[in-house]
């Protein structure tokens, strides 16, 4: 069943990127903007990761200093091996080959990372289509298998560590067929399933973020059946109540929050798979929407999207992985709650996740990002 949804998405996603190939080559307007990187630099993984394509998985890849060496890591799922890789930084922006994470067994496409039990060590947690598996961090980038957990998952896999009910522990969220699952943390890397979010449609991808004033954690999720983005404040225990939705785009496969106006409340962007668009939702402080800018044909195949201030001007930026022509599309924030699209730049084959931190140390944020040509591609930051 999953592979059929996958491959359908995918074919999909073929057919109307020769669509919009047509369409979109005379208009294109690209503003202009001090966001730049260089060339792509390929690390070549050392085994076959990520092996899926497109289509399972909001977050495929995670980053964070796993061997406590103060150098940015990375860690990719391996969907079609036996549990994640790591992939130690050099500091930079390239890789040292691939380790397992531990062997969990296949189809784990999605990757949370977070200290899960409390030891200042970064955690590794990934979600399969029937399966949570936990992998505690030794501190020097090896791990032992903590305990698994029975979940199913939802139109695509999906976890994320955060503190849901403000205990100081660090929980999980995972998207599930009806919407998104809280597993309580009990502080030593274990779980207990908690309240979730409930969507009536299918989640595709969701995300953290802070959309009213209070200091309770909130989520947004993209529900692909009614094409729409739907909020849930966080009920300051695990649980949640939807509030606001508004339209994304076609076939969302990811959705970011960030601040885009400067308001201090999270808005979102999403990744609009089908429609080939970006679109970013400006929340109004209260769990709703206020207002839509979209940027159209923004990118071939939008896949994966993530968010940062690239220039250092105190304006949120975007990377979009653009999955049917390999590149990373990078969108600057005018700092009003509108992004423009300040250009493309090529990347590893069918490019997933970006991953959005500064590798090479030099006080900039890059862009690595994993596909299918068994490497992460790096882009330096020049802006
Ligand atoms: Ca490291
Ligand atoms: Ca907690
Ligand atoms: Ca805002
Ligand atoms: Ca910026």
């Amino acid at each position: 069943m999953h592979s059929r949804v996958f491959g359908t998405r995918f074919a999909l996603s073929a057919a109307a990127a020769v669509v919009a190939v047509v369409l979109v080559l005379p208009s294109a307007a690209e503003a202009a903007t001090a966001i730049n990187f260089a060339a792509k630099v390929d690390s070549p993984s050392g085994g076959s990761f990520p092996s899926w394509g497109p289509g399972p998985s909001a977050i495929g890849v995670v980053g964070g200093d796993f061997n406590g060496d103060g150098i940015a890591d990375v860690v990719s799922a391996d969907f079609q091996g036996d549990g994640p890789i790591l992939m130690t930084g050099k500091g930079n922006g390239t890789f040292n080959k691939g380790t397992r994470v531990g062997s969990a067994g296949i189809g784990y496409g999605a990757i949370g990372a977070g200290d899960l039990n409390g030891d200042g060590k970064t955690d590794v947690v990934a979600q399969s289509w029937l399966s949570i598996a936990v992998f505690l961090n030794n501190g020097d980038g090896t791990f032992k298998l903590g305990k698994k957990y029975t979940t199913v998952e939802g139109a695509q896999q999906e976890i994320i560590v955060a503190d849901a009910d403000g205990d100081g522990k660090a929980d999980l969220l995972s998207l599930v067929p009806v919407g998104v699952q809280t597993w309580l943390g009990n502080g030593d890397g274990t779980f207990k399933q908690g309240g979730a979010a409930l969507i009536a449609g299918t989640p595709a991808a969701f995300t953290t973020g802070k959309f009213n004033a209070d200091n309770k954690l909130d989520i947004a999720v993209n529900n692909d059946v009614l094409q729409q983005v739907e909020v849930f404040l966080g009920n300051g225990d695990g649980g949640f109540t939807r509030k606001g939705s508004s339209t994304s785009g076609l076939i969302t496969e990811d959705v970011r929050a960030g601040d885009f106006d400067g308001d201090g409340i999270d808005d979102v962007v999403t990744a609009d798979s089908f429609s080939f668009s970006t679109t970013v939702l400006i929340s109004n402080g209260q769990g709703g929407f206020k207002k839509t800018n979209r940027i159209v044909f923004s990118g071939l195949g939008p896949t994966s999207i993530a968010v940062a201030d690239f220039d250092r001007d105190g304006k949120l930026d975007a990377a979009m992985s653009a999955v049917v022509n390999s590149r990373m599309v990078i969108f600057a924030g005018n700092g009003d709650g509108t992004i423009a699209k300040s250009g493309d730049f090529e990347v590893t084959t069918l490019p997933q996740t970006p991953v959005l931190l500064d590798f090479d140390r030099d006080g900039k944020t890059d862009v690595v990002v994993a596909g299918s040509a068994n490497a992460v591609s790096f882009l330096k930051n020049l802006s």
